[in-house]
């Protein structure tokens, strides 16, 4: 990593990911920014077809909209904002690519997952072969099924869907996403995960960004999909990032 990249993030964050797996970056949104990206997945989840067949985990009563790179411009901070690309670019070890992007919401009363890795390759090795970023599009808290993390689970080299009785429970050790809607929360492929039950009347809007590395498929390739208006208002840096 260019030490332009490491100065994004205080020493404290990078202690954070070596440690704990996970950071949380706030103020990465401003209000406005949220209420577009959460309008544009609304309108795309009334509007698109959604593909079951391209969800590892089928839950129909979540909202979930897929490949946010053609959503608009409104996206384009998914792939752009320096301090998550630093935070990414940290956990990975400086080798990485754009690797999918989309939305999973929870709506009142759902939401819970099994804890489970986002990318299992590399398990055991210091960086991972995917990292992922989740931007909390309205405040998170208990409350409304802000994500269960467990943190320094990265370390353990274990998956939780093999060395758990039940992946569902709750865990020893395991902390509540907590935080103002824009920030972002950037965790490792490694690090033991999950969705919570939203308890609260209103959705849990979220976008996810993912992360990989060079050699690691992207989910789908983006140059199978990317959209011509968006190829063109791209950086040659974001081109190099998505891959094209
Ligand atoms: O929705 C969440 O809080 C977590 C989502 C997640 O872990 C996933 O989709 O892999």
């Amino acid at each position: 990593m260019t030490d332009i990249g490491r100065l994004m993030l205080t020493d404290g964050e990078q202690r954070s990911l070596d440690e704990e797996g996970f950071v949380i970056l706030h103020d990465i949104l401003r209000r406005e920014q949220v209420d577009a990206i959460v309008e544009r997945i609304q309108r795309m989840a009334e509007t698109s077809e959604r593909d079951y067949s391209r969800e590892a985990v089928v839950e129909p009563e979540m909202i979930k909209v897929l490949d946010l790179i053609n959503g608009g411009e409104v996206f384009d901070v998914g792939y752009t904002h320096p301090r998550v690309l630093a935070a990414a670019k940290y956990v990975l070890g400086g080798d990485m690519k754009f690797h999918s992007m989309g939305s999973r919401s929870a709506t009142p009363g759902y939401g819970r997952q099994a804890l489970h890795l986002d990318f299992h390759r590399d398990l055991g090795q210091t960086h991972p072969a995917g990292c992922n970023t989740l931007w909390t599009l309205v405040d998170f808290c208990r409350h409304n099924g802000g994500t269960r993390l467990v943190p320094g689970s990265h370390r353990s080299g274990q998956n939780p869907r093999e060395v758990l009785d039940d992946p569902e429970a709750d865990v020893t050790g395991e902390v509540r996403l907590e935080a103002p809607a824009g920030s972002v929360v950037v965790f490792g492929g490694h690090t033991w995960h999950g969705g919570a039950q939203n308890l609260s009347d209103d959705m849990r809007w979220t976008l996810l960004t993912a992360f990989c590395k060079r050699d690691h498929a992207q989910d789908p390739p983006v140059a199978e999909i990317i959209d011509d208006d968006v190829r063109e208002r791209l950086s040659d840096e974001s081109r190099e990032l998505l891959d094209l």
